[in-house]
């Protein structure tokens, strides 16, 4: 049985994250999405938010689960006792942070490998801190978001 933890702070879980989340559950037997608790960016959504909110989204994906993780993600993903950690890529920003990161966590602990995704074309532009600016600014953000966090949200 292969699990794999897709680690983030989801504030707020986006049509990006859930594409991803369906690419990925197809990979694993079982899905972990670990919401990060104490988030160094100013969340816009408590921890317990955006698990609820992330539950609701993927409730028709039956081998993903949501837990809420604080401290170092190579601990999460022992206690999960998962195989592999997925992340996904949109654009070379998200290269040069993500490579050191999923080095550092291959040196802490080496059954905390890490694998990416490309992001799908027509979410590339899609990311948690467009939907808060455009928040910021009461616009439409129905292209941007999941249908149940877009009721949430407005
Ligand atoms: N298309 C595809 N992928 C996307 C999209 C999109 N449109 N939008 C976001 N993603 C991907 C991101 O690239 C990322 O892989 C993932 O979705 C989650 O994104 P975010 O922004 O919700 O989450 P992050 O990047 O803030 O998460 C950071 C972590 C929680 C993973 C990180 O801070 C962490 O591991 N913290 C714990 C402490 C720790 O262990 N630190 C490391 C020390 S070396």
């Amino acid at each position: 049985m292969k699990t794999a933890v897709f680690p983030g702070s989801f504030d707020p879980v986006t049509s990006g994250h859930l594409d991803l989340i369906k690419r990925a559950s197809k990979m694993f037997d079982r899905l972990i999405l670990g919401v990060l608790i104490n988030s160094s960016k100013k969340p816009l959504l408590t921890v317990e938010e955006r698990v609820r909110l992330l539950k609701e989204v993927t409730k028709d994906l039956k081998n993903v689960e949501v837990e809420a993780f604080d401290g170092l993600l190579v601990d999460f993903v022992d206690r999960c006792d998962a195989d592999v950690i997925v992340r996904g890529l949109r654009t070379s920003n998200d290269f040069e942070y993500e490579l050191p990161l999923a080095q550092a966590n291959y040196k802490l602990n080496e059954s905390a490998d890490t694998i990416f995704l490309a992001t799908s074309p027509e979410y590339s532009y899609v990311s948690s801190s467009a939907v808060k600016e455009l928040m910021r600014y009461n616009a439409d953000i129905s292209g941007f978001v999941p249908e149940e966090a877009l009721k949430y949200l407005n």
